[in-house]
């Protein structure tokens, strides 16, 4: 055993981006399912001061942050890498990232999704309609711009997945059960470069919970 535990709450596309690594991987971890509101919980805050998930351990050592997490299980397991070896490719990785963690999930996906799929079907709140309207903008840079970054390229940074498809893919696995999100990625290369990585076992093995795509 490796002496992994992850905490999450299923169906989080951050939670989902961790499991895919560890299980690109083949490194067997434990799942400590969260109900949804948990992660506010006094004993959640002491894994995660910010109340979110993913939250992980490896043997006594915590760490919550998803691209932490996977960059630090990356040098741990090193095989199959999840960075390229190339500096360019591994800077078109790491900026990818960035304009995941800046632009796409705050400002597109997250007002997206939640309104659409997380509040209404998970919780129970009715979608803010505004809110959805004020993230398009946002929303259709970050497709145009991934999609352009991607190009005719069959991974995000090169010739094979690294952190930056992972965190992507998990993304717009749930926001493209949106109508939003159909909308978004429909004629874009990012659509066939979706079905290919959510095809990966990884992927298949982490499936969102059925409700959630019932959802929109
Ligand atoms: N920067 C964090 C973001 C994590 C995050 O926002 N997770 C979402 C679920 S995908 C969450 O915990 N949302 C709960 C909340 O905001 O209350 C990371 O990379 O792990």
């Amino acid at each position: 055993m490796t002496g992994i535990t992850v905490y999450g709450i299923p169906g989080s596309p951050f939670l989902r981006a961790v499991e895919v690594a560890l299980k690109e991987k083949d490194v067997p971890y434990h799942f400590q399912a969260l109900a949804p509101g948990e992660h506010k919980s006094d004993e959640h805050l002491k894994r995660h001061p910010f109340g979110r998930v993913p939250a992980f351990e490896h043997d006594g050592f915590a760490l919550y942050e998803t691209q932490a997490i996977i960059r630090y299980l990356d040098e741990m397991f090193i095989h199959p890498p999840l960075t390229p070896g190339n500096p360019k490719q591994r800077a078109r990785m790491n900026q990818i990232i960035g304009i995941i963690e800046w632009y796409f999930f705050p400002k597109a996906a997250a007002p997206i999704a939640f309104n659409r799929i997380i509040g209404p079907k998970l919780l129970g709140l009715p979608s803010d309609e505004a809110a959805i309207a004020e993230a398009m903008p946002m929303a259709r840079t970050c497709f145009a711009e991934l999609d352009r970054l991607l190009g005719e390229k069959p991974y995000l940074a090169g010739d094979s997945i690294s952190i930056a498809d992972i965190m992507l893919a998990s993304q717009l696995d749930l926001l493209c059960e949106s109508p939003e999100g159909r909308e978004l990625i429909s004629g874009t290369r990012l659509k066939q470069w979706l079905e290919r990585i959510l095809a990966r076992p990884s992927f298949v093995a982490t499936a969102p919970p059925p409700f959630l795509r019932e959802a929109a």
